[in-house]
C-alpha cells in the first residue's frame, strides 16, 4: 500500500437499496430493517444551556486574547471533543458553493448519481458505508464519498461532472479546510505542550475525505437514524449542514445533546486518531444524525488524517512521563479494521486500548 493507494481496496460496504429513491416511492410504512428500537432508549438533552463551546480562531491568533482562547480549545478539545470555530478565514463564497454543488449531484436523477456508484472494495463513491451484513439495520441516508487528497490519489472517475462546477468547487474547499486544519493541530499541540510539527507533520500529507450526506424526509422519523452513532475513526473533522434542518447531535453525560449550527461557522470535532496520537487527553465523541419528517437534510463532513504509510499511536512526547493508554498500528492496518465493522459507537477506538 502506497500514499497513492488512498483509500481504495481498503474494504467496503453491501450494496443496499438507495435511500434517496425509497423515500420518494413510499408514503408510510418503512422496511423494518430502517426501524431502530434503541433510539428510544437514550433520552435526548432538551438542556437550552447545554451548546458544544465556540471557539474563535482570529482570537487564537491576537496577542490581546490568545490565552484566554487556547485555554477555550484545550477545555473544548479535552471536555466536548466538539466545537464551532468562527472567525476561521474560509471565505463564505467557498463555503456556499460547496453546500450549492453538494445539494444540485443529489437533486441529479438517481442514474446519474449511480454512475459514480462505489465499487465493492471501497467506500469511495455513491453509495452508503460500513454495512457488514445482510441482517444489519439500516441508516436512513446516501453519501458521496470521496477523497481529495493526498492530491496525486484522487480518483477523478468518482467526482461528478454535474454540476459543471463541482470538481473545481471541491478543489478549493478541500485546500481551505487543509489549511484551517494545520492550523487548528498546531494550536493544539502547543496547548499539548509539544513542538506544532511534531503534530502537523503527520497531517501534511495526510488524508483528506470528504463525505457528504443526503437524508431524505422520513414519515417514522422518530424511529430511523439517519446516521448511527459512531465516533469518527480520523484525526479532525470539520462539519457543515447544508440546508436549515438540524440533526446532529452528540452524546454527553449519557444523553444526546443537539447541535445548533452557527451560520458561518464549522463545527469541528476530535477523532479517535487524534485520540490515540494525545494518548486520551483529547476525546473523540460519539455523535449521530437524526431525521426530519417533511424535511431532507444534508451535511458535508470533511475527515482529515495522517498518512496511510504512518503508525498510528500515542506521541512519544506524550508518553514520557505517562504510560501508553492506546495501541500503535499502522494507519492502513487501522482504517481496514475500521471498514470491517459496522457503526457503533466507540467500540472500535475500545479495541485500540492497552488499558480498559
Ligand atoms: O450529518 C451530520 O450532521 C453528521 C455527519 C457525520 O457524523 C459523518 O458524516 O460522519
Amino acid at each position: 500500500m502506497t500514499i497513492e493507494n488512498g483509500i481504495q481496496d481498503l474494504g467496503g460496504s453491501l450494496p443496499v437499496r438507495n435511500v434517496q429513491d425509497l423515500a420518494a416511492k413510499i408514503s408510510d410504512e418503512i422496511p423494518q430493517r430502517y426501524i431502530r428500537p434503541e433510539i428510544q432508549v437514550d433520552p435526548v438533552s432538551y438542556d437550552e444551556r447545554l451548546e458544544i463551546p465556540v471557539v474563535d480562531l482570529s482570537r487564537l491568533f491576537d496577542q490581546r486574547f490568545s490565552q484566554l482562547e487556547m485555554a477555550k480549545l484545550h477545555q473544548a478539545c479535552q471536555e466536548w471533543g466538539f466545537f464551532q470555530l468562527i472567525n476561521h478565514g474560509v471565505a463564505d463564497e467557498v463555503t456556499e458553493k460547496m453546500k450549492a454543488d453538494t445539494y444540485e449531484f443529489f437533486k441529479l436523477p438517481l442514474e446519474e448519481k449511480m454512475a459514480y456508484s462505489q465499487p465493492p472494495n471501497s467506500i469511495e463513491g455513491y453509495g452508503q458505508a460500513f454495512v457488514i451484513s445482510e441482517e444489519q439495520k439500516l441508516d436512513w441516508g446516501d453519501m458521496l464519498f470521496l477523497a481529495p487528497r493526498p492530491i496525486p490519489s484522487r480518483k477523478m472517475k468518482f467526482w461528478p461532472i454535474h454540476p459543471p462546477t463541482f470538481r473545481d468547487t471541491l478543489d478549493k474547499y478541500s485546500s481551505e479546510l487543509q489549511r484551517v486544519v494545520i492550523r487548528l493541530l498546531g494550536l493544539m499541540a502547543q496547548n499539548l505542550g509539544i513542538n506544532p510539527e511534531k503534530l502537523t507533520d503527520r497531517f501534511l500529507d495526510g488524508m483528506q475525505g470528504v463525505r457528504m450526506n443526503y437524508y431524505p424526509p422520513c414519515p417514522q422519523a422518530d424511529k430511523v437514524l439517519g446516521l448511527s452513532p459512531h465516533s469518527d475513526a480520523t484525526g479532525l473533522t470539520m462539519l457543515v449542514q447544508v440546508n436549515e434542518v438540524q440533526g446532529l447531535q452528540i452524546r454527553k453525560d449519557g444523553k444526546w445533546v443537539p447541535v445548533k449550527p452557527i451560520p458561518s461557522a464549522f463545527i469541528v470535532n476530535i477523532g479517535d486518531v487524534l485520540e490515540i496520537l494525545s494518548n486520551g487527553i483529547y476525546r473523540s465523541i460519539e455523535h449521530r444524525a437524526v431525521i426530519n419528517t417533511e424535511k431532507e437534510r444534508l451535511s458535508i463532513a470533511a475527515f482529515h488524517s495522517p498518512a496511510m504509510s504512518t503508525a498510528i499511536g500515542p506521541l512519544p512526547d506524550l508518553t514520557k512521563d505517562s504510560e501508553a493508554y492506546y495501541k500503535t498500528v499502522r494507519r492502513e492496518d487501522y482504517v481496514k479494521f475500521i471498514l470491517s465493522n459496522k457503526l457503533d459507537g466507540k467500540s472500535t477506538l475500545d479495541a485500540m486500548k492497552l488499558i480498559k
